[in-house]
């Protein structure tokens, strides 16, 4: 084999074929330099007699992993040669051209595939277009490519969910045309068996004009499904709308369609939005000035067999690490236990979860009552109740048992870090790792560093986070941390919201059109009054004078009306069937007719700015005094913690959109309301007389951000 190194891609010959080789670390973005390289070594090949195929490749972890997202905005990103210009090389390339696929092949980088005559890939492959997740839609033909070689139904799925498949599946599907055990020799002698049998190949675009026999009900269904789902997103609907069109119009107009569309995408809102989340979720990973190096995480316990408990122990089995359940009796870790299962055989039912790794899963979650049971794991979650000295008492007993290094982690969601670390003889190793509930389900794992928690545990749990599939944050220690301390302010203004007149109802269907997963209301009634009386009790001892939260919930609690799980809260309920109840409008009345507060009606608008602002605020201050370290970080907390549209950004980014300077005048204008506490901080002062802030163009940067540097 000969072979010269040709920009970002290599040229190699391996007898009649030509080896293209895409290097462009991390992860063989379409750049320019990469788009450059392979119109150059193609167009080698196509001169080089010696050579009859073509296979390209990915060095490195993967094959092409999409158009380069940085060059966004950019000169080089309209640079040609553009990824359309490289299919129409491909597409009319003389010789077959054979994809090999490993790592993942995703948007750019499968639509680049598609337009190569044929493509093989290994079984660990994943394909996909992922780009409904950055707020845009496969902008280089794989709306049109994709169902005329999968079908509508599986084009619409893949596309608007913008999952990553397998290669076995992508190979049932018609994604790929064969699974091989490495990808270069296997595409090599793929490529050999196609010069050798003549074989011929049409573009997917030419092999049928146009899609036919399409049940056009397909697409108000689709549209249904999906549009519940979307939750506001705008990407989703516009795949639908290009898949309808390749059933529709010719491939040409099917594409010129596409492109019109994925151009209304990019100039949208949202885009910017989302293409802030995906860095902002990656750059909460990176702790600034963190030298040090993760310990290896082998086996775990979690402490406490209760809801959070056992969906704790349900990520560590999901990630293969082995977790001893713990509980205080054989009773309880037989209860908590049958709820595993359960939650098992919930997703086994549901598809999202095969027998066989359900039965893996729970082969790694053993029990025990006797802490020397554990004291081998390297990493011990407690996760019982919020009481400051049953969790005091759990460390005095780990810290006497387990090995030393292991790590002592609480799941607490507000408590003190440092006060449960000062019982140990080892606060180095204590550490908050906060997950949200069911812990099996929700994104978020929001790390507590302690005054004295080394940096090896901060590099350890950070590190930990990717293995259990979690997106981490890191915050400072104080009351909530980043989620909490703020999620109070949403809440508490509902509480005002509703003593000055504006109803449950009301609040809820303001939360949820702004894209939240559930309204304020059906949150607590979910969560539990009881609970947020109790959180409150501690806080409100900690309320400097001046300042109050709505006493509604207390009253609704005296009343034994403690949300969802007794029938009624704010609503009534039959099962999860919820509706408004005369009786709480009633108290709500009395309390307001006690405050002596005047009630009026409220648009939905100044409803929306009402709750949502206060989380700016409150999150500029977190920036302000180190609790979280970027405001993207807040936004990764909020929108894997408590369903914050990634389409808006997160509160953070949304702020920015608004104005900060409109964000500045709702807090002066709440701290009058409501209580100095509500006031805005200097950062914010700063950067709103700064006139920072609106619609900024990329949205790549939060301000906020920036001036925490
Ligand atoms: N552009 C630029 N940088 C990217 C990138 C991209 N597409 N993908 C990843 N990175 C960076 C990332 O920010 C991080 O940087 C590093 O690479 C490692 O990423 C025409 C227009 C491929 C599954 O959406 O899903 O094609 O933090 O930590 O966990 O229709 O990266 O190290 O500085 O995520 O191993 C479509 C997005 C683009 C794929 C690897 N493609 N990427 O996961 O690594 S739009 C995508 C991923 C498009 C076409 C349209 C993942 C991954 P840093 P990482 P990973």
């Amino acid at each position: 084999m000969i072979g010269e190194r040709m920009s970002a891609v290599s040229y190699q010959v391996d007898g009649e074929v030509a080896v293209l080789t895409v290097d462009y670390p991390p992860v063989n973005t379409a750049s320019l330099a990469v788009r450059t390289g392979l119109a150059e070594t193609l167009e080698r090949a196509r001169g080089d007699e010696a050579v009859r195929a073509v296979v390209i490749m990915g060095g490195g972890k993967t094959f092409i992993a999409g158009a380069d997202i940085t060059e966004f905005g950019t000169d080089k990103s309209k640079a040609s040669p553009s990824i359309q210009d490289i299919q129409n090389i491909l597409e009319d390339f003389p010789k077959p051209v054979i994809a090999a696929i490993h790592g993942t092949a995703l948007g750019g980088g499968l639509e680049l595939a598609l337009t190569c005559h044929a493509r093989v890939a290994v079984a660990s492959a994943k394909v996909g277009l992922p780009e409904v997740n950055l707020g845009i839609l496969p902008g280089a033909g794989g709306t049109q490519r994709v169902p005329r070689l999968t079908g509508v139904d599986a084009a619409i799925d893949i596309m608007t969910t913008g999952k990553h498949i397998s290669a076995d599946k992508a190979l049932e599907m018609g994604l790929i045309d064969a699974v091989v055990d490495d990808a270069r020799t296997g595409a090599v002698a793929f490529a050999r068996d196609v010069v050798a049998s003549g074989r011929s190949f049409m573009p997917v675009t030419q092999r049928d004009d146009k899609i036919t026999g399409v049940d056009p009900s397909v697409f108000a269904r689709a549209r249904a499904t999906v549009g519940k789902k979307a939750r506001g997103k705008i990407a989703p609907m516009a795949i639908i709308d290009c898949v309808e069109a390749a059933c529709s119009s010719s491939a040409a107009q099917g594409l010129a369609f596409e492109t019109e569309k994925f151009a209304e995408l990019y100039a949208s809102d949202q885009r910017p939005a989302l293409m802030h989340y995906f860095f902002a979720e990656r750059e909460a990973r990176k702790v600034p000035g963190l030298k040090a190096v993760a310990k290896p995480i082998r086996s775990a316990a979690v402490i406490g067999a209760g809801t959070m408990g056992g969906g704790i122990a349900m990520v560590f089995a999901n990630a293969g690490i082995p977790v001893t359940l713990a509980d205080i009796s054989d009773e309880a870790l037989a209860k908590g236990m049958a709820t595993i299962r359960k939650n098992y055989e919930i997703s086994v039912s549901r598809g999202s979860m095969a027998q066989g790794k359900m039965d893996e899963a729970l082969a790694r979650i053993s029990t025990a009552i006797n802490y020397a049971d554990f004291a081998q794991a390297d990493i011990v979650v407690e996760a019982v109740f919020e009481k400051m000295d049953l969790k005091k008492d759990i460390f005095t007993r780990l810290d006497a048992v387990m090995k030393p290094g292991a790590i002592l982690a609480t799941n607490t969601s507000s408590l003190d870090i440092d006060q449960i670390a000062a019982v140990t003889e080892r606060p180095e190793d204590v550490i908050g790792v906060h997950f949200f509930s069911p812990a099996n389900v929700m994104k978020l794992q929001e790390n507590i560093r302690g005054a004295r928690t080394s940096d090896e545990v901060i590099a350890t749990v950070m590190d930990l986070g990717k293995t259990l599939g979690k997106n981490v944050v890191l915050a400072g220690n104080c009351d909530g941390f980043i989620g909490n301390r703020m999620l109070q302010y949403y809440t508490g203004e509902a509480g005002f919201l509703m003593e000055q007149g504006a109803t449950p109802e009301q609040i809820d269907r303001v939360a949820e059109k702004f894209g939240m997963p559930m309204g304020p209301i059906s949150m607590r009634d979910m969560s539990g009054l009881d609970i947020g009386v109790l959180v409150r009790k501690e806080r409100l001892k900690k309320l400097p004078p001046g300042e109050r939260f709505s006493p509604i919930l207390e009253r609704l609690v005296e009343q034994g009306r403690c949300g969802m799980k007794t029938g009624k809260g704010f609503y009534r309920y039959e099962g999860r069937d919820k509706s408004p109840d005369p009786e709480t409008t009633q108290i709500i009345e009395d309390v307001a007719n006690e405050l002596g507060i005047e009630r009026r009606t409220f648009t939905d608008e100044e409803i929306e700015f009402r709750l949502f602002a206060p989380l700016v605020n409150e999150g500029a201050k977190e920036i302000e005094d180190g609790t979280a370290l970027r405001a993207g970080d807040i936004d990764v907390a909020w929108v894997n913690g408590y369903g914050f549209p990634s389409h808006k950004g997160g509160p953070m980014f949304w702020g920015e959109q608004v104005g900060l300077d409109k964000i500045y005048d709702a807090a002066v204008a709440a701290a009058e309301r409501n209580g100095p506490r509500w006031a805005p901080g200097k950062l914010l002062k700063r950067l709103a007389m700064e006139g920072k802030g609106g619609r900024t163009p990329e949205g790549a940067r939060c301000h906020l951000h920036e001036k925490r540097r």
